[in-house]
C-alpha cells in the first residue's frame, strides 16, 4: 500500500523529533548529577537514538484536534520515558537477555545489571513527574493524563502484555489471544500517545473520540506484527537489535503462528481499519495518516 499523503509531515519530523529530545533533555538529571552512574544509564536508555514514534503519535493527534504543541510536551515526554523504561527492562537477561538496542550495547550490558534494573525504576516516576508539572493544563487535564499513562503501562496494560508474552513462549496462541497480548504489550502505549491530546480538549465530539480510540487500537497491533517481520525480515545492523532473537526465544509471535504472508495481510488489513476512523477529521490527520503508513511500511 504505497502512501498518497503529501510529504509535508515527513519533513517537520525533524523538527518535531529535536523538540522531544530537547524535552528529554531537560527532564533528565545532568550526567554530572549525582549518583552519576545512574544518571549516565539513564540518560543513554533515552538519548541513545530511538525513532521516537510514541511522542510523534501524540504531536500528530494533537494536529488533528488542534491542541497548542506546548500542551504535547508533556505527555509525549512522559510516554517516551515509560517506553525507554520499558526497553531496559525487554532486554534484561530475566527477560529477553538482548545484547543490542538501537545499534548499541543495551543498558545492562553497558553498564551492569544493578544499574540497568534502578535507570528503568527512575525512569518511571521521573516520567510521571514530567506530567504533573505540564505547563498550562488545568490540573484535573493532568489528573485525566496521569490516569490514561498509568493504566496503559499497568498491569492491565503494558506489564500485563508483558507477562503474558513471557508465558507464551513455545505456546500456541489463537489470534484473538494473540493480538489481545499485543494490544497489551505494545498497543496500550501507543493508544495512550494518540489519545492523550483528547483530554487536553474541551470540546471533544464522541465521534472524534471514539475515533481516535479506534484508531490507536488497531495500529498499535499493526505496530507489534511489523516489529515481528522486521525481526525475521530485517538486517541486525538496520534495525539496530538482533535479528532472528523471537526465533531463537520461541516467542509466540504472528508470523510463527500464521506465517509471513498472513502476517503482512493482517497489517495491511489493520491499516486500512486505521485510517477509515481518520475520516472525521480531514486534512488535519495528514500527519497521522503519514505516520500509520510508516508504521506499517517501515524498515526499522
Ligand atoms: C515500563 C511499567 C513498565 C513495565 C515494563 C518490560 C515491560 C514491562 C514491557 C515490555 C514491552 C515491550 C518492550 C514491548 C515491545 C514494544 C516494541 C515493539 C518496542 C520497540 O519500539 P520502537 O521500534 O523502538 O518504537 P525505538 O528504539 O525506535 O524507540
Amino acid at each position: 500500500m504505497k502512501s498518497t499523503v503529501p510529504e509535508y509531515f515527513k519533513d517537520r519530523i525533524a523538527a518535531y523529533t529535536a523538540r522531544i529530545d530537547d524535552r528529554l533533555e531537560t527532564a533528565l538529571p545532568s550526567a554530572t548529577t549525582s549518583p552519576k552512574r545512574l544518571h549516565d544509564a539513564m540518560r543513554y536508555a533515552v538519548l541513545n537514538g530511538g525513532k521516537r514514534v510514541r511522542p510523534l503519535l501524540v504531536y500528530a493527534a494533537g494536529e488533528c484536534l488542534g491542541v497548542d504543541k506546548t500542551l504535547l510536551d508533556a505527555p509525549a515526554a512522559s510516554i517516551e520515558l515509560i517506553h525507554a523504561f520499558s526497553l531496559v527492562h525487554d532486554d534484561l537477561p530475566a527477560m529477553d537477555d538482548d545484547d543490542l538496542r538501537r545499534g548499541k550495547p543495551t543498558v545492562h550490558r553497558q553498564y551492569d545489571e544493578a544499574t540497568a534494573i534502578l535507570a528503568a525504576d527512575a525512569l518511571q516516576p521521573l516520567a510521571f513527574s514530567v506530567l504533573a508539572n505540564i505547563d498550562g493544563a488545568p490540573v484535573d487535564a493532568a489528573i485525566r493524563l496521569v490516569r490514561l499513562i498509568s493504566h496503559a503501562c499497568g498491569s492491565t496494560g503494558m506489564t500485563g502484555g508483558q507477562s503474558i508474552d513471557l508465558a507464551a513462549e513455545g505456546n500456541v496462541l489463537s489470534c484473538s489471544e494473540l493480538e489481545h497480548m499485543y494490544s497489551l504489550k505494545t498497543g496500550a502505549l501507543i493508544h495512550a500517545a494518540i489519545v492523550a491530546p483528547g483530554l487536553l480538549c474541551d470540546d471533544l465530539s464522541a465521534e472524534k473520540s471514539a475515533a481516535l480510540d479506534h484508531f490507536g487500537r488497531v495500529i498499535g497491533i499493526a505496530f507489534q506484527i511489523k516489529d515481528d517481520l522486521l525481526d525475521i525480515e530485517g538486517e541486525t545492523e538496520v534495525i539496530g537489535k538482533p535479528a532472528g532473537s523471537d526465533a531463537s526465544l520461541n516467542k509466540a509471535t504472528y508470523p510463527a503462528l500464521f506465517g509471513l504472508e498472513a502476517s503482512r495481510r493482517r497489517c495491511d488489513e489493520l491499516l486500512v481499519s486505521a485510517l477509515r476512523n481518520l475520516q472525521p477529521f480531514g486534512n488535519s490527520a495528514a500527519p497521522l495518516e503519514w505516520l500509520a503508513r510508516y508504521i506499517v511500511e517501515r524498515g526499522q
